[in-house]
C-alpha cells in the first residue's frame, strides 16, 4: 500500500511519517512524486476541504496515469476554533489575515482580541478532518480535537502555526512547547491519524479476507496442479554466472522464482529457464526502473505464496512483518530475499523461505545459496537448501 499525502506542509508530512510509517509501504508526499495540482480548498468544513483536497488529487492521478491499484490518498484540513471568536479562524486558519501574514503577527492579534477575556471564555481548539481516498472511488474520515485555552502570551520554539497560543493547563505549558512525539500523543493530527490506521487496518482486513477467496494474482490453481519442482533463487545483481549452471543443473523444474535484486537479466534468466517453465520475479531495492511488480501471490501445490523482496517489511530486523502480511492476504508461505542468507523457519504460523543470494551471500560459510520446493502428491511443498559451489 502506498500513502500519498497531499500537504505541503513539512510539519503535517513528519507527524504523519511518524505514526503511519509501519502500515504503508511507503509514504509520500504530492510533491515527491513531481504533482504540482493544487485543488481548490473552497469547503465550508475542514471535512468537506480534506475531502475536496484528497479526491482532488486522486483523480489528478488518474488522469495523468500515475494512480496505482492499492495507493490511498490521504489530505487533512486542520485549524485553530477559539470560542470567542465564534469558532475562527477554523477553516481559514492558514487565510486568516493574510496567507502571506507571519505567525507571530497572526497569533499576536488572537491574544489581542481576548485581551480582558478570562478563563474559561479563552478556550479553543485545534480540530483535524483527514480524509482517505482510496484508488477504488471508497473514500473515508476522521476526526481528531486538540483542546486549550489561548495563552497570555506566545510561548515555545517547537510546532507551527498556532502553537505558540495553543496553552494546555495539563501540561503547564503551550502546544509549541512540546516535543513532536508528545505533541503526536495528545494532538488532534495524532488523533485523527490513529483513528484512521486502525481504519485502514479494518478496512484492509476485511478487503484481504474477500480477496482470499479470489484466485492468486501470479498463478491459477489449475496451472499450480502440475507444479512438482521449483528453482527458488534471489539477490544474483547481474552475476547469473552460478545461476545459469544451477538452471542447468537442476532440470526439469517447472516453476522459476526470482526474490528481487535480479537488476536487469530476467529475460536472460526467462531464456535460460526455457519455454514451459513459468518464471515470476518481484522487485528488489535495487532494481531501479523497472516494471517488475513489488509482490506477487503464487499458488504453489496447495500453497498461497506470498512473494515479496522483503526490504519494505524490514526483514533484515525481523521477519514477523512480513509473515503477518502474508497471512493477513491468506498466504502460508512468505518467500523473500534481501539478506543475503537462508533462512527457513515458521514464523507466526506462516513458513518464511529465503534460499539465501546467488551471488553475494553474506552468511558465515559464504558460499552461494539457492532452493529447491519439492511438491508431493497432496499438494505438500517441502524446502530443500542447496549450495551452489
Ligand atoms: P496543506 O493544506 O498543504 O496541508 P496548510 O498548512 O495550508 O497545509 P491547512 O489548510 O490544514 O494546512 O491549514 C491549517 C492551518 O491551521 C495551518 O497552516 C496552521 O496555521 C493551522 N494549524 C493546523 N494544525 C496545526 C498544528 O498542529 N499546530 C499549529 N497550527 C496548526
Amino acid at each position: 500500500m502506498r500513502i500519498i499525502f497531499a500537504t505541503h506542509n513539512r510539519n503535517k508530512l513528519a507527524e504523519i511519517r511518524k505514526i503511519m510509517e509501519d502500515i504503508a509501504a511507503e509514504i509520500v508526499s504530492k510533491a515527491e512524486l513531481g504533482v504540482d495540482f493544487e485543488p481548490v480548498e473552497d469547503g465550508q468544513s475542514f471535512s468537506e476541504n480534506s475531502e475536496l483536497k484528497a479526491v482532488g488529487i486522486r483523480e489528478y492521478l488518474r488522469e495523468h496515469g500515475l494512480l496505482r491499484q492499492d495507493d490511498i490518498i490521504m489530505a487533512d484540513d486542520s485549524g485553530l476554533c477559539v470560542d470567542y471568536m465564534d469558532g475562527e479562524p477554523g477553516v481559514y486558519s492558514a487565510r486568516f489575515m493574510g496567507e502571506d501574514t507571519s505567525y507571530e503577527v497572526k497569533n499576536r492579534e488572537i491574544i489581542r482580541r481576548l485581551s480582558g477575556v478570562e478563563g474559561e471564555a479563552r478556550a479553543a481548539h485545534f480540530t483535524c478532518d483527514i480524509c482517505a481516498a482510496f484508488a477504488d472511488g471508497r473514500v473515508f474520515h476522521t476526526e481528531g480535537i486538540f483542546p486549550g485555552f489561548i495563552a497570555n502570551e506566545p510561548a515555545g520554539e517547537n510546532g507551527f502555526g498556532y502553537d505558540p497560543i495553543l496553552y494546555l493547563p495539563a501540561y503547564g505549558k503551550t502546544s509549541a512547547e512540546l516535543d513532536m512525539e508528545e505533541k503526536n500523543k495528545i494532538s488532534h493530527r495524532g488523533k485523527a491519524l490513529r483513528e484512521m490506521r486502525r481504519l485502514l487496518q479494518s478496512v484492509r482486513e476485511t478487503d484481504w479476507k474477500l480477496e482470499k477467496r479470489k484466485i492468486p494474482n501470479g498463478e491459477s490453481s489449475a496451472d499450480s496442479n502440475r507444479v512438482r519442482r521449483v528453482l527458488l533463487v534471489s539477490d544474483s545483481h547481474r552475476k547469473d554466472d552460478a545461476l545459469l549452471e544451477i538452471i542447468t543443473k537442476e532440470r526439469p523444474f517447472e516453476m522459476l522464482i526470482h526474490l528481487g535484486d535480479a537488476e536487469g537479466t530476467e529475460s536472460q534468466i526467462r531464456k535460460a529457464a526455457g519455454e514451459g517453465v513459468r518464471c515470476y520475479f518481484v522487485e528488489g531495492n535495487n532494481d531501479f526502473f523497472t516494471s517488475l511488480p513489488k509482490e506477487l501471490i503464487v499458488r504453489i501445490g496447495k500453497e498461497n505464496c506470498f512473494l515479496s523482496h522483503g526490504h519494505r517489511y524490514g526483514v533484515g530486523m525481523d521477519v514477523s512483518f512480513l509473515a503477518d502480511e502474508a497471512r493477513a492476504r491468506g498466504c502460508g508461505v512468505a518467500m523473500f530475499g534481501h539478506t543475503h542468507r537462508p533462512y527457513l523457519k515458521t514464523v507466526n504460523e506462516v513458513v518464511c523461505v529465503n534460499p539465501g543470494s546467488i551471488s553475494y551471500p553474506r552468511q558465515s560459510d559464504h558460499k552461494l545459496t539457492y532452493m529447491i520446493v519439492e511438491v508431493d502428491g497432496d499438494g505438500r511443498l517441502s524446502y530443500i537448501q542447496k549450495y551452489a559451489n
